[in-house]
């Protein structure tokens, strides 16, 4: 069944998040979609679903890949009043709010890998995408770009992803109503969104959901690699290494290309 604004409405229990909701066929990324609306003057909390990406994308130009009508592909329009310096809360909060859906609709435990893959049992089972934009140095309008794997089969997964990815069906053992997945999301969305203004809440669950903290890694950024154990993760200041070399080294979010949990799956 293809999801629809009525279905995903029913029971749904949010403030803003979800107020409008889009849903469409096909089409080359919702996060696109969702510029197209936002720039068209759509409300804070606007959503837009596809039941199929041509061009979805991830971070650095790489692609996410969803299987047609099995997935939740969703942007989110939000257009919250913050500084520029915390814009990382942004991708923060979608993450947070991705883990918990994933948490309500398969009933297993959500990690999250530093910045923004959501993983269960060390495999990635949604991943976050938030682009910006900025007004003279302010930002006024985020998109919030979600991909979560619902009813997609081992089978199903191309060959790169078959070890590496896995769905909350493939989780719970047993197809999940993307209806109601995505209501999820919508809902836990709306209320890491309320937390934007502050950032202790945000702390402490971004510490408590780390699929890395105390972890030895490696992580790709400008286009070099460095190994350590992480001493430290936090929504605002990044990812504290400490390196092979002793010396302790931050990471930004946006600037980690690739993190690797040594020894695990992810
Ligand atoms: C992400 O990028 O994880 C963000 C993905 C966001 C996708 C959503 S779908 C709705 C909205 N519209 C869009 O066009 N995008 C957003 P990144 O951290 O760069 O991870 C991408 C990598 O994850 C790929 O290079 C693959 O290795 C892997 N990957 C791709 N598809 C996957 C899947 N379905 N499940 C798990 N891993 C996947």
């Amino acid at each position: 069944v293809k999801l629809t604004p009525e279905s995903i409405r029913s029971r749904l229990h949010t403030r803003v998040v979800g107020k409008r909701i889009v849903c469409l066929d096909a089409c080359e990324s919702t996060n696109d979609r969702a510029w197209q609306e936002a720039l068209a003057g759509a409300p804070d909390g606007t959503a837009v679903f596809a039941e199929e990406q041509t061009k979805g994308r991830g971070r650095f130009g790489r692609s996410w890949y969803a299987p047609k009508g099995s997935c939740v592909l969703c942007s989110v329009v939000l257009r919250p009043s913050i500084e520029a310096d915390r814009v990382p809360l942004v991708t923060a909060v979608a993450a947070l709010a991705a883990a918990d859906a994933v948490e309500d609709a398969a009933g297993v435990e959500a990690k999250i890998r530093f910045p923004n893959d959501i993983l269960v049992g060390g495999r990635k089972i949604a991943g976050v995408l938030v682009e910006s934009r900025f007004i003279s140095s302010k930002p006024d309008l985020f998109i919030v770009g979600i991909g979560l794997n619902v009813n997609v089969g081992r089978a199903d997964l191309p060959a790169e992803l078959r070890e590496a990815a896995t769905s909350l069906a493939i989780e719970r053992g047993a197809e999940v109503a993307r209806a109601a997945a995505a209501r999820a999301l919508l809902e836990s969305l709306d209320r890491w969104y309320r937390e934007l203004d502050g950032v202790k809440a945000i702390r402490k669950a971004w510490r408590e959901r780390s699929a890395i903290l105390g972890k030895r890694v490696r992580v790709r950024e400008g286009g070099r690699s460095y190994g350590g154990v992480v001493n430290e993760v936090d929504p605002l200041d990044g990812l504290v290494l400490r390196l092979d070399s002793g010396h302790e080294r931050a990471f930004r979010g946006e600037h980690v290309e690739r993190l690797e949990v040594e020894g695990s799956l992810g």
